[in-house]
Order: C-alpha cells, then sequence, then structure tokens
C-alpha cells in the first residue's frame, strides 16, 4: 500500500507545475508564448559561434545557449566556424583596428547584423557577455532581433554592489534573509547559488562586488577568510566580477600584533603592503578595499592626528603594484549636538581635495544626511573637483519600509542623478559628477547597498528585485529613464501582458512618492530610531543627539523643520550659489525639499494654497489613502501574474497599507500637539491615541 502511495505520490509530482519561487529574477528564459514571433527569433538564432575561449566566453556562450533554449524551446548548437552558413549569432572578441570595435570602449559591446548573422561584438570577453544579455534581454522584452543594431558603452566604470554582510551570517540592514554567503562551509564547499548571484549582476553590467560590511571585522583579512573570499571570485570571475574587500582600519594592531594602526607608521605600512600582496597571491585579479574610518565609531586615521588622505594614500600605496583601488567613505559625522550633521562630510573632506592618491576614489552617499526617502543631494558633489567621486546609494530599504513597502527606487536615484550641482555652471548635473565628464575624473565607480539575501526570492519582497535591476541598469547608463527600466523589469520578471505591464509601471513610478507623502512629506527627515523602520517623532533620547527624531524635524509651538539657512546651521552655503539660489527663500523652495531647510510657521500658507498644516495633513493621508489605490491596481493584474508572486505581493500590501496609517497616525498626532490645529475636511481624525501609538511602536521595537 505505501509503495502504492509513493507511486502516486511521484506521478503528482512529475505533473504538477510548480508556481514561480522568484529564484530566476529577471532571467526566467520561459517559452515565448506568441508563436510567430517565435519562429522569427528561431530563424535568426540557428547557431552560435564563439570566437574565443576564454572563461568569461564559455559563460556567454552558456548564457546564450539556456536563455534560447528557454525561450526558444529550441537547443542551439555551438559551432566552430560560421562558414558561409547564415541565421547564427557570433560572439567575437575583436581588437581596436575592427572597424566594429571602434566607438567601444573597453567593456561596451555591439550587437549588429553582420553577414546575415547577428554579431556580438566587445573589445573584451566582458564586453561580449554584456552584449549576450542585451541580446536576451531584447528577446524577453518581445522586440525585434533581425537588423538589431545596439552600441553601448558602460558610462561607469566601477559599477558595485556593496553587501554588509558578517561572518556570522547577518546582515547589517538586510530584510531578505541571511547572508548569501555561506562563510562556515567555504571554502570547501562552493553553493550553486553563487554562480546564479554572478549572472544576474552579469546580466545588469555589474563587474564588482564587496562582499562584507563596511562595519568591517577584521577577521576578513585573515588567511582563513581570504581563502573563503577566494573560493567566491573564483565564482564570480568567470562572469566578469571582481570582489573588492571592506577594512577595518586597526587590522596591523588587532590581527597584526602591531602597537599602532598609524597609517604613516613604516611598521604599519609594511603590513597592508604584505597583506595585499597575499590577497593577490590568492585573488589575482581583487578589486581592493573599501573603507568606513573614522564614521560612527570605527576607527580611522584621525585616532593617530592623520587625515582621511593619509589613510586612503597608504592602502593606494599598498595596491600600488596591482590593478586594485582604495573606495574611501564620506560618510562621517561628530557627536556633538551643536553641530548640523548634514554639514560634516564637506568639512571633512573639501579641505583634502586634490590630496588623494590616484587610485582613490571618495565615495558618497546621495543625500548628506543618510539614504532618507527624499534627501537633496550632497552637497559634496559640487565641491571636489580634483577627486574622484563615487555615489552610494541604498539599494536595501533600511529608511523605505523593509521588505514590506513597495518602493520602486529608480526614481529616487535619478532625482538625485539629474540635479544639477552647477560645480561647473548650468549643466553639471551628478551623473555627470561621477561618470567623470564633467571634470575629467578617470576613475568612475557607482556602489548599491545590496538588498539581497538567502530568502529563495533574493529580495524577500519579490517586487525588490526591481530595485537591484534599476540600480544595474542605472549605473552602466544613468540615462535610461525609471520608466524604460520599469518596464524592461515587468517583462522579463512578471508578465508581457500589455494591460498588466501598465499597470504594474504606474503603481512603481507612483510607489516612492507616495511612501514619501506617509512617511517624511515636504522634507522631513529621520524620525527614527534605531531600527529605521516605524516613524517615531517623539523621540527624543539616544546616545547622541543627532540620533533622536526632534534634532531633525525641530517641531514647536511656531512652526516645524531644520533652518538650514543663514540664520540657522547655514548648511546651504556648502552649495554652488545658483543651488543656494533655488532652496535659500522659502518662498520658492520646492515643496520636497522645504522642511529640509526652512522651519515653517504651521499656518504659513504654501504655493498649494494650503497652510503647512493643512498640507502635512494632506499628504500624509493621500499617502497612506494611496496604499489603497496601490492594491486596487496590484489586484486588476492577477490573471497576468504568476499565482505564487500575485499572492505573495498581494500580502505585503495588506501590511504596507496598516503600517502606512499607522505611520501617518503617528506623525500627525504628534504634531498636532504643537499644531493646535484640528485635522482638516474631508480627512477624518485617527481612531487612537498618541499614546496607543507609541505603544505600538514599543510593542515592534521588542521583535
Ligand atoms: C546607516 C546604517 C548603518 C550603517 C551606516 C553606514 O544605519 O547600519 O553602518 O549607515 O553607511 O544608514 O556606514
Amino acid at each position: 500500500m505505501n509503495k502504492i502511495a509513493g507511486w502516486i505520490f511521484l506521478f503528482l509530482l512529475s505533473t504538477t507545475s510548480y508556481a514561480d519561487d522568484g529564484y530566476r529574477l529577471w532571467l526566467k528564459y520561459d517559452l515565448i508564448k506568441d508563436v510567430a514571433k517565435r519562429d522569427d527569433y528561431v530563424r535568426s538564432a540557428q547557431f552560435i559561434v564563439l570566437n574565443g575561449n576564454s572563461q568569461i566566453l564559455k559563460s556567454a556562450a552558456d548564457e546564450l545557449q539556456t536563455g534560447l533554449q528557454g525561450l526558444l524551446g529550441k537547443s542551439v548548437p555551438l559551432i566552430a566556424n560560421a562558414g558561409n552558413r547564415t541565421g547564427g549569432i557570433v560572439l567575437t572578441v575583436a581588437d581596436a583596428p575592427n572597424a566594429d570595435a571602434q566607438t567601444l570602449t573597453s567593456e561596451g559591446y555591439k550587437v549588429l547584423p553582420k553577414q546575415n548573422n547577428i554579431a556580438i561584438v566587445s573589445k573584451t570577453e566582458k564586453g561580449v557577455l554584456y552584449g549576450v544579455f542585451a541580446l536576451l534581454r531584447q528577446i524577453q522584452t518581445g522586440q525585434l532581433v533581425n537588423n538589431l543594431s545596439l552600441t553601448s558603452n558602460p558610462k561607469i566604470q566601477y559599477r558595485l554592489l556593496n553587501h554588509w554582510d558578517n561572518t556570522n551570517g547577518t546582515i547589517e540592514r538586510g530584510y531578505a534573509g541571511e547572508s548569501l554567503w555561506k562563510w562556515y562551509e567555504l571554502p570547501a564547499t562552493v553553493d550553486p547559488r553563487y554562480r546564479d548571484y554572478a549572472r544576474a549582476n552579469a546580466s545588469l553590467g555589474i563587474n564588482g562586488t564587496v562582499v562584507n560590511n563596511v562595519n568591517a571585522s577584521a577577521r576578513f583579512l585573515t588567511d582563513e577568510y581570504i581563502q573563503k573570499v577566494a573560493a567566491l571570485a573564483n565564482v564570480f570571475r568567470a562572469y566578469g566580477i571582481r570582489v573588492y574587500l571592506s577594512v577595518y582600519f586597526p587590522a596591523p594592531k588587532t590581527i597584526g600584533g602591531l602597537k599602532t594602526a598609524d597609517p604613516l607608521d613604516p611598521e604599519v605600512r609594511k603590513w597592508w603592503a604584505d597583506k595585499t600582496k597575499e590577497i593577490y597571491t590568492v585573488i589575482p585579479d581583487f578589486g581592493g578595499f573599501l573603507v568606513k574610518a573614522n564614521s560612527e565609531g570605527e576607527p580611522g586615521p584621525q585616532d593617530y592626528g592623520r587625515n582621511h588622505a593619509d589613510g586612503a594614500n597608504m592602502l593606494a600605496n599598498a595596491l600600488a603594484p596591482y590593478d586594485g583601488i582604495v573606495i574611501w567613505r564620506a560618510f562621517v559625522y561628530k557627536a556633538d549636538s551643536k553641530a548640523d550633521r548634514f554639514k560634516a562630510a564637506y568639512e571633512e573632506f573639501t579641505p583634502l581635495d586634490g590630496k588623494f592618491d590616484k587610485k582613490v576614489i571618495v565615495q558618497v552617499k546621495n543625500g548628506p544626511i543618510d539614504f532618507q526617502p527624499r534627501e537633496p543631494v550632497s552637497p559634496l558633489f559640487g565641491a571636489m573637483p580634483k577627486t574622484p567621486l563615487a555615489m552610494e546609494f541604498q539599494i536595501t530599504q533600511e529608511y523605505t519600509g523593509f521588505a514590506t513597502h513597495l518602493v520602486y527606487e529608480a526614481p529616487l536615484f535619478k532625482e538625485c542623478l539629474d540635479t544639477d550641482t552647477y560645480a561647473k555652471g548650468k549643466g553639471s548635473p551628478v551623473s555627470k559628477v561621477i561618470d567623470g565628464s564633467l571634470h575629467g575624473y578617470t576613475t568612475t565607480a557607482i556602489s548599491g547597498v545590496a538588498n539581497t539575501g538567502s530568502d529563495r526570492n533574493w529580495t524577500g519582497n519579490p517586487m525588490a528585485q526591481a530595485n537591484w535591476y534599476a540600480f544595474g541598469r542605472l549605473a552602466w547608463d544613468h540615462t535610461l529613464s525609471s520608466e524604460d527600466i520599469a518596464h524592461e523589469w515587468i517583462k522579463m520578471t512578471l508578465t508581457t501582458e500589455p494591460k498588466a505591464v501598465k499597470t504594474i509601471t504606474d503603481l512603481m513610478l507612483r510607489s516612492r512618492e507616495i511612501y514619501v507623502n506617509y512617511n517624511t512629506p515636504i522634507g522631513l527627515s529621520r524620525p527614527w530610531s534605531g531600527i529605521h523602520f516605524a516613524p517615531e517623532p517623539w523621540l527624543e533620547k539616544s546616545s547622541r543627539p543627532d540620533w533622536t527624531a526632534i534634532y531633525y524635524h525641530r517641531a514647536d509651538s511656531i512652526g516645524l523643520g531644520f533652518n538650514r539657512t543663514a540664520t540657522g546651521s547655514n548648511a546651504l552655503a556648502q552649495y554652488r550659489l545658483e543651488v543656494q539660489q533655488m532652496w535659500n527663500d522659502p518662498e520658492t523652495c520646492p515643496l520636497p525639499y522645504l522642511l529640509w531647510y526652512h522651519h515653517i510657521p504651521w499656518i504659513k500658507k504654501l504655493s498649494t494654497g494650503r497652510t503647512l498644516w493643512d498640507e502635512l495633513c494632506t499628504r500624509f493621508y493621500t499617502g497612506a489613502d494611496s496604499v489603497g489605490w496601490m492594491q486596487q491596481q496590484w489586484a486588476q493584474v492577477k490573471p497576468a501574474v504568476d499565482p505564487e508572486i500575485f499572492a505573495d505581493v498581494t500580502g505585503r500590501l495588506i501590511t504596507q497599507h496598516k503600517e502606512a496609517i499607522w505611520w501617518r497616525d503617528a506623525w500627525v498626532l504628534y504634531l498636532q500637539q504643537y499644531s493646535r490645529q484640528p485635522i482638516p475636511a474631508p480627512y477624518k481624525k485617527p481612531e487612537r491615541t498618541l499614546d496607543d501609538v507609541k505603544r505600538l511602536v514599543d510593542i515592534y521595537q521588542l521583535r
């Protein structure tokens, strides 16, 4: 009997079609249902010729075969030479004199028709790999490939993910499970998932990964961990991805046995040089070091009376014999209750402009404070003409609702990249600072703090995959629009049904503004305690004044907002004059930034015709209500989306709606104590009291 039941079970297992668990990300390669279109693609994909034999080229051919097999339901053979045959795909690494390669930079590619074949050409193997992914993307998104002619060069050289992962498997600000890296098993056991991680990144053109937390453990520099990291590097190399390490600045003391970590001390310098050599011996294509120093209690060169340039240049010196870089973070601020934390990075770094070694890039967070749902751009982007600056975006949703809130981040990234710094007059957007074109930097970089984890679908919320995708696409080409990126991602990941694509695109494009509205509208910022989840505007005690909420919003009986004009902290003076002029006057300062720079009376009429208080309430209420709209939109796409993913997102939106109302209530009930104004019609007074909301937060924090 048991045996029969077993057979029946096995039979059922073999006939059941499984729902999509999100593991395949945007590389699903499901069979194209439209037969006419499929036939068309099949005609162009009769065979693949691989002109070359390297590891990366093999990955490219392998991906092409896997992709075409899935999309066309046809196995496409690899052949040695096209001869007179036509209708195939020819992958070629072309040297410089080759006419096809002429307009390409080293990792760029062309996909073009050639002798009735599709040629994928690049000066490097990596470029060929990126070209393959571009061709597959073209097919996945339903575009024609006959006569296709694509030329694409990455605008930024180092396109990196930063993982904030620890040796014990936890992830700082991670919301999708544990670390992907199984440190305890490495280097002997190499999880096949590492390869899929590399494929996903390569499909976007991401070419480097910092595998550990910026709050770094010195353990990563021990022989034990270097071997583990090398095992990861061995997998990633075949996909053109180099590994980098975050380093603990005092490591020469903690693991090296030295008495100091002073960057000018000869023994310390030698220690780093030896350590770097040791790393390159096992990881010959090691990318370099990422450093958080003298920041949030992390030690650094200032502990020895030195400055950031001394520290960074010492590491650059250790890397001198190799093709590696130092990425030195500018996320610094001191615990000084009188200072405005907004100003700290500018004050510490601008005096060092031009003093960094050519191997050093200074990595700046998009905003001056810390990855808020909306920040103005960091003034540093307009103030370091002699130092290559890297952008640091946060993909993981530390301040944007963890894994329950659907927030599509491309509009946030674009808003920053498109902001004009006026560093060289009008037309000096942040994008041109970081891509090197404005100041002629030869080394350029962009980093995204990863949102990946061990969850089967990688990002917890399936919709958060779009943020990883959007970061990668913008790192390659910051001129792409948020909308185009959303279209691509949806078609590759969720559905190609046109109406559903449109509905999901609308939902995604509006999601960030909706979040800002119920979380930090009109330029409010940082209302959280340690876990950075639910707003706690009442928060007035912390180990540092600038970790409280009241420090930022400055609510009082007169009004709300942080005065950063000349009558306040004068942080605005850190921007170019033209930028100051845009934001200096509360009458003309755009509403999204108003409370970042001005303390505005509750009863002041804004450009919308409403008073500050009424405008705030309008934003909080419409923000929370709009999550209801998001739910309705999502409900409409049910027939077009995989049931498992549909149900998952539906559930998260229910939670998001509940939390949005809670967060709205937290803010309006708290602020009402100061504004002493009623909630304007047609909005209804919250059903709970401020104490109820505070209790809710307290309980949440207990988790
Ligand atoms: C903050 C995070 C903290 C990070 C820090 C950083 O809350 O966990 O260590 O940034 O970027 O946003 O160094």
